[in-house]
């Protein structure tokens, strides 16, 4: 069974918490897509009872930083490009002699420096998850290299940018899309990384599941709101 995320875009605490106690593996907070700032997502983070995973708006080595200092157990990279844009990426997220992420023990991270110096630098490069996505042309094309960059751990297919970068805008399901993904898949598994995927439905989750997809990220906590106020507002106007 592979683990099932879900994507948090409102900018408050409260769904961290609820992601946690209702049973989900990790979640995704999305500072891409939604309005949270680093002091919001200081709030959200500490909040976590499973690991928050952020998705960071660009792959800048502050950006990148800036999420892991703050207490995310991983960074997700949007709209990458290249191999080296990639190698980049994931240097930024490691310390020595894996990479090359500016050093401040004060953090959040670092437990505001009760952890001693040694053992932060050591768990971080244990421990941190750096994903990057697969959702350009450029990046599908090269996905073969990208994902033998060292110090990737997984590859996120966005079947919605996919798509449009393929000319099929939100056909999700389309047989070519998810030919595109058996090829992240074969790469990605190769390399020994992890393959995710966002899906919007049970349907596109049972799909991927099939595929050999590794983690599946599961709509998100403003979906799944808008359409349980709706669903139970029909409801009652049928009584
Ligand atoms: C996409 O489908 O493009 C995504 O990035 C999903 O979050
Ligand atoms: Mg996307």
């Amino acid at each position: 069974m592979p683990r099932f995320g879900v994507f948090l875009e409102l900018p408050t605490p409260e769904p961290v918490e609820m992601a946690g106690w209702a049973g989900w593996d990790y979640c995704v907070i999305d500072c891409e897509h939604a309005p949270i700032d680093n002091a919001m997502l200081g709030h959200m983070l500490r909040g976590a009872r499973i690991p928050a995973y952020v998705r960071v708006p660009n792959g800048e080595p502050e950006t990148v930083q800036g999420a892991l200092d703050n207490g995310a157990a991983g960074v997700i990279v949007p709209r990458v490009e290249s191999v080296e844009q990639t190698r980049r990426i994931a240097q930024s997220a490691r310390f020595f002699p894996r990479g090359r992420r500016g050093v401040n023990h004060m953090v959040r991270a670092a437990r505001f420096s009760l952890t001693p110096v040694a053992e932060y630098l050591a768990s971080v490069d244990r421990d941190v998850r750096v994903i990057v996505q697969i959702e350009t042309a450029s990046a599908l094309h090269d996905v073969e290299a990208i994902a033998a960059v060292e110090g990737v751990d997984e590859l996120f297919i966005g079947p919605y940018d996919l798509s449009q970068a393929m000319g099929i805008p939100g056909q999700v399901m389309d047989a070519k899309l998810l030919a595109a993904g058996e090829r992240v898949l074969a790469a990605a598994h190769t390399n020994r990384r992890e393959v995710s995927v966002f899906v919007n439905s049970i349907e596109a989750a049972s799909a991927w599941i099939a595929l050999g997809a590794d983690a599946l990220h599961y709509s998100a906590d403003t979906f799944l709101l808008a359409q349980a106020m709706r669903s139970a507002r029909e409801q009652l106007g049928r009584l």
